[in-house]
């Protein structure tokens, strides 16, 4: 291996033997965040990386998919590749229709790019704020990104820390088209689902009527963390008030994904069957978890599909 792919220090690689769900999914279930990484000999990571991940392709995200019951992908930009968005369309052209994604461009992309990116299977961009993952971006480019693509009718998947929502919020209120926020705006889950920190986010998703909430990643946001090896039976259970609320309260603007292959995790590599077992933690009911799984993000991102 080059010195240039070289895994960052401490790095995990993905579960390599995921469980089989015990919860069955839903026909048509939707996993609306995950990410290839390379392979890095055909698709190598953009020079401004902030960490250096394991390979992860296209045909380990789609065995995934089919071992827990998956349907379908969206497959979100990884940092590690910058805006140069191969691997992704690459995935995307090969998954027959079942994957969609969302890229990363600067503000100098051109109508002709954009295009290919849409016959590729793109419908968004992802801005991220997140300063461990990426420099900051100034808001007159991602304004113009903006404003780009929304003759295209895609939207923006925003990422960032709780702390840094209330000087971001003017701004992504402002954004010209329909947001899709990470991991729930990343909540200290300390503080509490009904601490001032978590209502702050409740009240930007009450803001406009087209912010969508993936409920995703209990295992990076959790102190409680994964099963212990006695046998815990509620894995990651203080993010499960979280997400309740957020599925209980935006039923219609809700999103699960994966999160595969689970970049930058320190503590531990989720099993991604236990991952799909927390949604009937979050989602109760029949109804709510075919909105959840099936319906949002069948609405978002295959609205032409029967
Ligand atoms: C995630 C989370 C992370 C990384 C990225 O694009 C990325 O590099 O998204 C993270 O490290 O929190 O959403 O997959």
């Amino acid at each position: 291996m080059s010195a240039l792919s070289e895994k960052t220090p401490g790095w995990l690689d993905w579960h390599p033997d995921p469980s089989v769900p015990r919860f069955r999914l839903p026909e048509g279930a939707v996993d609306a965040h995950c990410h290839v990484f390379g392979p890095a000999d055909r698709f190598p990571f953009a020079p401004e990386r902030k960490y250096t991940p394991c390979d992860a392709s296209k045909e380990q995200l789609f065995a995934l998919r089919d071992r827990l019951g998956l349907s379908r992908n969206v497959i979100v930009q990884a940092t590690c590749h910058g805006a140069d968005n191969r691997a992704l369309t690459d995935a995307l052209r090969a998954s027959g229709g079942r994957a969609r994604g969302v890229a990363t461009v600067r503000p100098d992309v051109t109508d002709a790019e954009l295009r290919d990116l849409h016959v590729a299977g793109v419908r968004g961009v992802r801005f991220n704020f997140v300063r461990r993952l990426v420099d900051a971006a100034p808001r007159d480019a991602l304004r113009t990104v903006a404003e780009k693509i929304a003759p295209y009718g895609w939207h923006v998947v925003v990422y960032f820390e709780a702390a840094d929502l209330p000087g971001l919020r003017d701004f992504l209120l402002s954004v010209p088209v329909p947001l899709v926020v990470d991991h729930m705006g990343r909540p200290d889950v300390t503080r509490g689902a009904d601490g001032p920190e978590f209502g702050a986010f409740l009240d930007f998703l009450r803001a406009r009527p087209d912010i969508w909430c993936k409920v995703s990643c209990p295992e990076r946001l959790s102190v409680s963390g994964p099963p212990a090896l006695d046998g815990e039976p509620h894995p990651y259970r203080d993010v499960v008030p979280f997400a309740r609320r957020v599925v209980a309260e935006f039923p219609d603007r809700v999103l699960w994904g994966t999160d595969w292959p689970h970049p930058n995790l320190t503590g531990h590599m989720p099993d991604d069957g236990l991952l799909v077992d927390h949604i009937p933690r979050i989602a109760p009911t029949p109804e709510a978890q075919h909105r959840l799984l099936v319906a949002n993000p069948t609405r978002l991102y295959w609205p032409d599909a029967d």
